[in-house]
């Protein structure tokens, strides 16, 4: 079978436009502001494992060489939209407004960090592979029975396309119309075992031919080609034109999370070529020197206060109260079930030191 689904870039890898159908869109404001909240996620993530290197912090998933993926499809949102992130996403959960020393508290294991900042419709991050897609078509068909014009996206990895809550909520959502973006980013990984070894299929943006909705093969580098294409999946979702599924192809440079070593199941010199060749950043950068709008000051203006803001979210988070040990049962359900009320007794019991 062919590969039906070519790779669609607005920027190629030296950072020339292919295209002059957005000229009207890409301006300087436009183009810096991408920029700055790439590092600012950049430096974010960076930070993130240092912490937990030291032991501040309990485990992490980093998404460096993911942030044009994330940071372009979050930005195109509108405010009262619905983001669905799986526990790689916290770049798209920053663009979209959540805060970061919560952010930092959920990697403590805290559930604070579950929390948006009010009005901000932020699910927390799903840990269970793809059990989020049929949630996100839940809101999305929600929205449309209002009246609204609220659309929902979900992130979520090449594993994910595998488990039956993918095909469900790619199902669901096509026949009811459900103003929903499925917006894959397929780093070509699910923990060690590669894309190729997931499915047979050429690509994930032909399972959209399944479900009858339109299918985006892009590159996930490419920040233009993120945005674009998503804004334009949500603008069908608010006419009335159901869902998209979108294939951003990236790849991470680092573990899976902080608890594993790439090392082991593969070759990491090729995170060290795909740095040099296809990183979002600096291919961005490469952008903005062609077209005149690169200045040094301003970048080290931008490194600098993405420092700033990272370190005052560390200092935030690093000062908030100890934890309340209720806050590991009192959440599992509403009402809390013999069992949880039974273990919570019990670990209460050993707090106290009344048992070992
Ligand atoms: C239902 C379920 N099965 C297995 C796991 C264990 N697990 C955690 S992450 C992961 C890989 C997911 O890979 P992918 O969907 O490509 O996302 P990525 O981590 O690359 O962002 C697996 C299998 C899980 N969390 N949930
Ligand atoms: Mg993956």
């Amino acid at each position: 079978m062919n590969n039906h689904f070519p790779i669609i870039q607005v920027i190629d890898e030296e950072g020339s436009l292919l295209t002059q159908d957005y000229n009207d869109l890409i301006n300087k404001e436009f183009v810096r502001n991408l920029y700055e909240q790439m590092i600012l996620v950049r430096t974010f993530d960076r930070k993130a494992i240092s912490l937990q290197r030291q032991g501040r912090l309990g485990t992490y998933a980093p998404f460096e060489g993911q942030e044009a993926a994330q940071v372009g499809s979050a930005s195109a949102l509108a405010k009262n939209d619905w983001l669905f992130p799986t526990y790689r996403d916290h770049a798209a959960s920053i663009t979209f407004g959540h805060s970061l020393p919560h952010i930092l508290l959920y990697w403590n294991g805290r559930v604070e960090g579950c929390i948006p900042p009010a009005g901000k419709r932020i699910f927390p991050p799903a840990v269970p592979i793809a059990t989020h897609l049929p949630h996100a078509t839940g809101a999305a068909l929600a929205e449309k029975r209002r009246g609204t014009k609220n659309a929902a996206i979900v992130y979520f990895g090449d594993g994910a396309t595998s488990e039956g809550d993918f095909h469900e909520g790619l199902n669901f959502a096509s026949v009811f119309k459900a103003p929903v973006v499925f917006f894959n980013q397929n780093n070509q990984y699910a923990i060690s075992l590669p894309i190729q070894k997931q499915m047979n299929s050429k690509t994930i943006a032909q399972k959209s031919v399944a479900y009858e909705i339109p299918g985006f093969r892009i590159d996930g580098n490419d920040i233009f080609a993120v945005y674009f294409y998503t804004k334009q999946a949500l603008e069908r979702a608010r006419n009335g034109e159901g869902p998209t599924l979108i294939e951003a192809v990236t790849w991470r440079y680092g573990a899976h999370t902080t608890a594993d070593d790439p090392k082991k199941y593969r070759d990491q010199e090729e995170s060290v070529m795909k740095r040099k060749t296809i990183d979002p950043i600096s291919r961005l950068e490469r952008y903005m020197k062609k077209s005149g709008i690169w200045e040094e000051s301003w970048c080290e203006t931008v490194q600098k206060e993405a420092s700033d803001t990272i370190e005052n979210a560390v200092n935030e988070m690093e000062a908030f109260p100890p934890p309340d040990a209720n806050d590991l049962f009192d959440h599992v359900f509403e009402t809390a079930t013999w069992t949880i009320k039974e273990q919570k007794d019990s670990y209460f019991q050993y707090l106290r030191g009344e048992h070992s």
